[in-house]
């Protein structure tokens, strides 16, 4: 799917701003609402999530639909035109109205959905609704409990007589903030126009030859002009699909990005699609970046930040880049969703390498809030399955022309050992999925939670095997020397499969501002002391092949014992100031090159 840019052939109108808003407090859902303007006195700001934009519990735990509501003109000049709404994302479920009518319905909260206006417009003002339901449960990505009453129902039943609130549990760590959280923007394109446009480049010695093909809808011509980044132009091609030659080509590289762009044509239609030159392979035990052994250094992250939420923020995504790179660091992760467009348009241009994952996260029947009893079989209680292989299409197709993408991760910490083969049975066809659907064939990983990973038969299917380890926090915790024994079994053991590993999450809670002489757990010197003693295991093993902690920054999660005003596992406050680990990293990662560190 493309991203909603201004060309010759295409206007470009952004509806953010303050909207209407309402909570629907009903039990039952109330279609009529849409039916008229919204009764409310309420405001809201989109994009950004709405949780903590005002005060009270109710809004910030809200249970449910909530509604949206703006009014537009467009220009008659335009109106000749094919017309289109498109959302960035909208957490976690939509169902879009304009003037009343239902136009379209969304599910899942990280990924772009579009609808066409032409038909549906009135002569004068529009009115566009549009209700957005947060609840998770087990059919959505993430997955939240469908327990209910209270967080540790698997475990403490629920006492009679009382009545928890309603609310979410979700089966994972962040904050399930909703909401509007990214641009709304209508587009127009001439009636004959460009669906999408696929590149796939490879490289032979100084030059390029990229794949290309463009869909398009309706009659005309398709012609494509390639430019450098000086705007020269460096080759052309023409027909819907074929290659073009870009001979003395400056390689897209981490830390050092070159874009080209493609001018494609189609009758009166015209796009500017911006696109890398780089090569991604895993081979033997190594990951390689335009053929070269990459070392991967930098985080598993969010998209979080005081009072937007989840909501976009432009301004934070630059500032993370910049720190990143002030830190030697070279790549993240979005963990535990698909980032915004924007970000990943950012990352091309920064040349920050990205493992790209969907919001498959909390897939675990057997773990946080699903957790409790008997042994369950995640997959034949969850119902994910259909939405997950939507959620793969969706992400890939949106970000494969993206050379800041070096792999898909297909999900975050699911149930791999309880029921190994139905494991196996859920994911063997999405690991199959995701290359197919993939015109770069990246690798793909899906991220092992810890656990005893001798009964794991999933992980070793993938292309790189990517673990979240916590030796040192969650287990043997205070114990650092216990953490390095066990780390060593573990590296010892998946040594002998002879593929690239990486850890995807390691890291320890610290409360910036708390100091100890004897470092003991959540003071600044455990962390760095935590992150010493692992990487003086990890160092030794040559199949290692990357670092990022857990996590960028400190983070909202719901309340709970386990969290202190949220996860601060983060190497920076949630307004990004460095605790002492960030300066730890920052000398270790400008020592460590980006390739070669482990040849
Ligand atoms: C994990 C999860 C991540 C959590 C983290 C933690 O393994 O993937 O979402 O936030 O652990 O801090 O416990």
């Amino acid at each position: 799917m493309l991203y909603p840019k201004l060309s010759p052939s295409r206007a470009l109108i952004d509806l953010s701003g303050i909207w209407k808003f309402q909570l629907d407090k009903s039990d039952t859902f109330t279609e009529s609402i849409a039916n008229s303007p919204l009764q409310t006195p309420d405001t809201i700001a989109v994009p950004a999530s709405y949780n903590d934009q005002k005060e009270g519990e109710d809004f910030r735990d809200h249970y449910g639909f909530v509604w949206y509501e703006t009014c537009f003109f467009l220009p008659e000049y335009m109106l000749k035109e094919r017309i289109v709404l498109r959302f960035g994302a909208v957490t976690h479920f939509a169902k879009v109205y304009l003037n009343g009518k239902l136009l379209t319905e969304h599910k899942g909260g990280f990924l772009p959905f579009e609808v066409e206006l032409n038909g549906n417009l009135s002569a004068g003002e529009n009115r566009l609704t549009v209700a957005v339901d947060n609840r998770v449960n087990y059919s959505t990505l993430p997955v939240g409990s469908e327990a209910g009453g209270n967080m540790l129902s698997g475990l403490i039943p629920d006492m009679p007589g009382v009545t928890p609130k309603k609310q979410n549990y979700p089966n994972f760590d962040f904050f399930n903030y909703a909401g509007i959280t990214r641009p709304v923007k209508i587009y127009t394109t001439p009636k004959n126009y460009i669906q999408d446009i696929t590149l796939i480049p490879t490289v032979n010695e100084s030059t390029a030859t990229v794949q290309y093909k463009v869909d398009t809808v309706g009659t005309g011509d398709v012609r494509l002009i390639i430019r450098n980044e000086e705007g020269k132009v460096v080759s052309e091609a023409a027909g819907s699909e074929g290659s073009f030659i870009i001979p003395d080509v400056i390689l897209w590289q981490p830390g050092n990005a070159y874009l080209y762009t493609a001018e494609v044509r189609f009758g009166e239609d015209c796009y500017c699609e911006t696109f890398g030159v780089r090569t991604v392979e895993v081979r033997g035990k190594e990951f390689l970046i335009n053929g070269k052994p990459f070392y991967f250094k930098g985080f598993g992250k969010h998209e979080d930040s005081a009072i937007r939420g989840r909501g976009i923020d432009e301004v934070l995504n630059v500032k993370d880049l910049s720190l990143m790179k002030w830190m030697g660091a070279n790549s993240f992760r979005t963990s535990h969703y698909p980032y915004s467009e924007e970000m990943m348009l950012l990352c091309d241009r920064e040349g920050i390498c990205v493992i790209d994952e969907t919001p498959a996260v909390g897939v675990n029947m057997n773990f946080g809030a699903t957790a409790g009893g008997e042994p369950k079989d995640t997959y034949k209680i969850l119902k994910t399955k259909e939405h997950h292989e939507d959620v793969i299409r969706d992400m890939i197709c949106r970000d494969k022309n993206r050379a800041c993408v070096v792999m898909w991760s297909v999900a975050n910490e699911s149930d791999t050992t309880t029921f190994p083969d139905s494991a196996v049975s859920y994911y063997k066809p999405l690991y199959d999925l995701a290359h197919a659907c993939d015109p770069q064939n990246r690798p793909v990983t899906i991220v092992g939670v810890q656990n005893d990973f001798s009964k794991d038969k999933t992980l070793p299917l993938f292309d790189v095997i990517c673990l979240n380890r916590y030796y040192g926090w969650y287990v043997y915790g205070g114990d650092l020397k216990a953490a390095q024994q066990a780390l060593t079994l573990e590296l010892d053991y998946w040594e002998k499969l002879g593929k690239p590993l990486m850890f995807t999450e390691y890291g320890a809670d610290t409360i910036a501002g708390f100091h100890a002489t004897t470092p003991v757990m959540f003071t600044e010197e455990y962390q760095v002391d935590f992150y010493e003693a692992v990487h003086q295991i990890t160092d030794r093993y040559d199949y290692f092949i990357g670092e990022q902690v857990w996590n960028f920054a400190d983070f909202a999660t719901i309340q709970g014992i386990m969290r202190v005003v949220g996860n601060k596992k983060g190497l920076f406050t949630r307004d990004r100031q460095p605790k002492l680990a960030a300066h730890y990293f920052k000398k270790r990662w400008h020592r460590i090159p980006d390739f070669g560190y482990k040849s």
